[in-house]
């Protein structure tokens, strides 16, 4: 069953998706064993296919969405369960910007890797990111931007984190297609990934977990 459930992932069938994660869990098959036997080694896959050129983004968001399928079924169990996730990430499109695909990208792929994902959603402001940075705690704070006029934005939130007295409780990372390595080290953040696969390999890295 768990075999099947990797398959319908990989081939991003999101309604074969859930009901194969339901059927799991009536099966009796533990929440965690459904996520890190199924749903994690699908989406590592992907991402390892991305990342090889073997897939391209349309195909990888197609999985990414029957990985969400999946988990919408799988969360309550985990968490009632009380598997312990990797870590804790907070993520959104910084304020004024709209782009969201690439954002959800790395969130899905970041849940598929087994880490908590709570998603801010699109024109987040500075405010905003540092009151959820005070409530729900989280080891890493994610920013997306796409346009060169609000990318601008991400050293603000930084300032702010520091201003709140929170900016040594988390660490920051920043993509989107206009963001570069440099300019994540210019406006101090902790790292910057590419893709969504490399965003992953990147939250593991700066958490120590594998
Ligand atoms: C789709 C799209 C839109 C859609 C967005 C729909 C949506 N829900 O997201 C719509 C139509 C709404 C839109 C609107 C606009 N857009 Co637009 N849009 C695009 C487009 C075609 C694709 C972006 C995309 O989704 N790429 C695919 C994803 C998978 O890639 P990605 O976003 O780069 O994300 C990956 C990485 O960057 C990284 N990543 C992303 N976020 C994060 C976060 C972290 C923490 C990490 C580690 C990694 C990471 O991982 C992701 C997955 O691999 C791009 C062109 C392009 N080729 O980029 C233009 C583009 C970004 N848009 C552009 C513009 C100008 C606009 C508008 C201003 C147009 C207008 N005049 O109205 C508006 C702005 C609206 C606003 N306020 O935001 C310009 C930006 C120019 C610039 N340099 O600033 C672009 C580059 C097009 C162009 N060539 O002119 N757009």
């Amino acid at each position: 069953m768990l075999e099947e459930l990797k398959k319908a992932v990989l081939e991003g069938e999101d309604e074969k998706a859930a009901e194969l994660t339901q059927k799991a869990l009536e099966a009796g098959i533990e929440p965690g064993r459904i996520l890190n036997e199924a749903l994690v080694p699908a989406m590592e896959i992907v991402g390892k296919e991305y990342e090889d050129g073997k897939r391209y983004v349309p195909e990888m968001l197609i999985s990414a969405e029957a990985m969400k399928a999946a988990m919408a079924v799988l969360r309550p169990k985990l968490v009632e369960s009380g598997v312990k996730l990797k870590g804790k990430v907070v993520i959104g499109t910084v304020e004024g910007d709209l782009h969201d695909i690439g954002k959800n990208l790395v969130a899905m792929m970041l849940e598929g890797a087994g880490f908590e994902v709570i998603d801010l959603g699109v024109e987040v402001t500075a405010e905003r990111f540092v009151q959820a940075v005070k409530e729900h705690k989280p080891d890493v704070l994610g920013m997306s931007a796409l346009l060169t006029t609000t990318m601008i934005h991400m050293p603000e939130v930084i300032e702010a984190l520091k201003a709140a007295g929170l900016r040594e409780r988390v660490k920051v990372i920043v993509g989107g297609a206009p963001v570069t390595r440099e300019y994540a080290e210019k406006i101090g953040a902790d790292g910057y990934a590419p893709d969504a696969a490399s965003a992953v390999e990147l939250v593991k890295q700066l958490l120590g977990v594998s």
